[in-house]
């Protein structure tokens, strides 16, 4: 049986985020072991924010079952030991010590993805960083998987992401995503207040509005070709890009995330854009088109730190491409 860590939960205070105005000086200064102290406090950090956050449900479970042994203990404490009640509160509190939360459900979620999508990468960082374990389900795009009337009766638009929830299916990754946050609201990712729930909607708003399309337009051509013939094209596109990134590293100047002290789905949702875009730069198809986005600490340098901070989330690599890898 379980022994919640009632005493040790007392006392256990989870040392505060550096402010943003100390960041500087943890990871900035061009120094890479600073910046790696900065990386690993970081995902200590993150731990402990899980670990506390787990520890708190935990209580709250616990503190059912403990109402569920009342006075006269001694002659019905066996039974009510063995009742449904009792058993599912353990089975949760299981869960939770574990590594294996599931938010009580006896489901698994089901994500059906494909490699290199930053909208399934938005919903597989959202997962991950709510712990919850989900089953893959890689679709291979060569082989037209998302286009098999099995799959079309799931997501008629044949994209992905796909999100199965027991019995209720989603498309759409800022959906999905949103979805995530008000089943399973461990750690909130859409903002404690209206004020920061709107903030966030504004980043991802944007990102939707204006990153989105130019991104596309610049990403496409580096990685399928045939970009020569729409120089001009790419780079208005890319200048487009390059007064997003503008924005996003000036409120990311004062701050570790975009909204709020801790990530939210504004982070989540703009990163996986981020990155693809920083991966087609890096190519050497896009050499011809002078995008002016690389190297990243030199053009927009709390971006980059961004990245760093993110890449250093637990589980992170878990969500990594798997094709980038090769
Ligand atoms: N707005 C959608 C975009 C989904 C999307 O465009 N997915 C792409 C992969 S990045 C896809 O499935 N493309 C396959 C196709 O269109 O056939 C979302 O946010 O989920």
């Amino acid at each position: 049986m379980i022994k919640p860590p009632f005493k040790s939960f007392k006392s256990f205070k989870p040392p505060a985020l550096s402010s943003p105005a100390s960041a500087g000086e943890d990871e900035g200064g061009g120094s890479s072991s600073r910046c790696d102290r900065g990386v690993q406090k970081f995902q200590l950090q993150t731990r402990y924010n899980l670990l506390v956050a787990r520890y708190q449900t935990l209580e709250k479970v616990s503190r059912g079952f403990r109402a569920n042994i009342p006075v006269g203990w001694s002659i019905i404490g066996p039974r009510l030991l063995s009742a449904p009640l009792v058993k599912n509160c353990l089975e949760q509190a299981q869960e939770l010590v574990t590594d294996n939360y599931t938010g009580g459900r006896k489901m698994a979620i089901e994500l059906y993805w494909g490699s290199g999508s930053p909208f399934v990468w938005r919903v597989m960082l959202t997962l991950e960083v709510k712990g919850l374990k989900y089953e893959s389900k890689l679709l291979e795009f060569s082989k037209g998987e998302h286009k098999t009337p099995a799959y079309l009766r799931l997501n008629p638009r044949g994209k992905v992401p796909t999100l199965k929830d027991g019995d209720f299916v989603l498309y759409e990754s800022l959906a999905i995503m949103s979805y995530l946050d008000r089943k399973y609201p461990e750690p909130l990712l859409f903002g404690k207040t209206p004020e920061e729930t709107g903030l966030i909607w504004r980043s991802l708003a944007e990102c939707e509005s204006y990153f989105v399309s130019a991104g596309d337009k610049v990403v496409r051509p580096i990685f399928f070709g045939k970009g020569l013939e729409k120089v001009e094209e790419i780079q208005q596109a890319a200048q487009t890009l390059r007064h997003e990134l503008k924005m996003i590293d000036q409120r990311l100047a004062g701050s570790h995330w975009l909204v709020g002290d801790i990530i939210s789905a504004a982070d989540i949702g703009v990163f996986p854009l981020v990155q693809l875009l920083l991966r087609a730069a890096s190519k050497e198809a896009a050499q011809p088109f002078n995008l002016g986005l690389l190297p990243l600490g030199e053009t927009f340098p709390y971006v980059a730190r961004w990245v760093q901070r993110i890449e250093a989330l637990p589980n992170y690599q878990r969500t990594y491409p798997p094709h980038w890898r090769q």
